[in-house]
């Protein structure tokens, strides 16, 4: 795995934050990251790669190291997605403005999360992908808003092919971790148990919950 770019003694002391790309086969995972890191649009990232991506940025005049996974094939079980789903701080619920079903995977995705995270605060952003293919919309800015207001969360319409709000997705991703890093601080100051964390017992039990090694 590579070195976080411009990493040294200031770099490799920034916090780390992981943060997990989800979403249906083909919505643009793979080019939203590599728009994101490399400024690269690639035709053929193959579909069935699930790899991480470290890179170093500033969001807010703060350093951050990200740690990003690239998830894939959502059907079947990696170790690793795994271990990311449960380290995970930060996740991306990613359709194609230009696939209906994958609009409707979006909500899938959302209880993924919180059968993993056992708490409905996990900051998430919304990214609906392809907003350059506008004659093949089959998803309205204003059914994503909808969405986005239903998880509370911030919603981005990108163009991973014209890098459009790229960045923008990945900073807020940041500021809502930041956001509820700095609520949990005050919370502790005050000496309060951080208010939206559910009890295990209210947590519904899944039958199909992967085993573990
Ligand atoms: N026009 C357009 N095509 C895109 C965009 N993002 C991804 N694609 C194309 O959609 C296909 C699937 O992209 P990929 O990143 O492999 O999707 P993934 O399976 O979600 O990782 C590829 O042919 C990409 O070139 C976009 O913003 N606009
Ligand atoms: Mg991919």
């Amino acid at each position: 795995m590579e070195l976080p770019r411009g990493s040294g003694a200031s770099g490799s002391l920034s916090r780390e934050y992981k943060l997990v790309m989800l979403g249906e086969g083909g919505v643009g995972k793979s080019a939203i990251i590599m728009q994101f890191i490399s400024h690269r649009f690639p035709e053929d990232h193959d579909p069935t790669i699930e790899d991480a991506y470290k890179t170093q940025i500033r969001i807010d005049d703060e350093p951050a190291n990200l740690d990003i996974l690239d998830t894939a094939g959502q059907a079947e079980f990696t170790a690793m997605r795994d271990q990311y789903m449960r380290a995970g701080e930060g996740f991306i619920i990613s359709y194609s403005i230009t696939d209906r079903r994958s609009f409707q995977e979006a909500r899938q995705f959302k209880q993924l999360i919180y059968r993993v995270r056992r708490t409905v605060d996990t900051p998430v952003v919304l990214v609906g992908n392809k907003s350059d293919l506008t004659h093949l919309r089959q998803v309205s800015v204003e059914e994503g808003r909808g969405l986005a207001r239903e998880f509370q969360c911030p919603f981005f319409e990108t163009s991973a092919a014209f890098r459009y709000y790229i960045d923008e997705v990945f900073a807020a991703l940041v500021r809502q971790i930041r956001q509820r890093e700095a609520e949990a601080a005050r919370g502790r100051e005050e000496g309060q148990a951080p208010s939206l964390l559910l009890d295990a017992a209210e947590v519904p039990f899944h039958k199909k919950q992967h085993s573990k090694h």
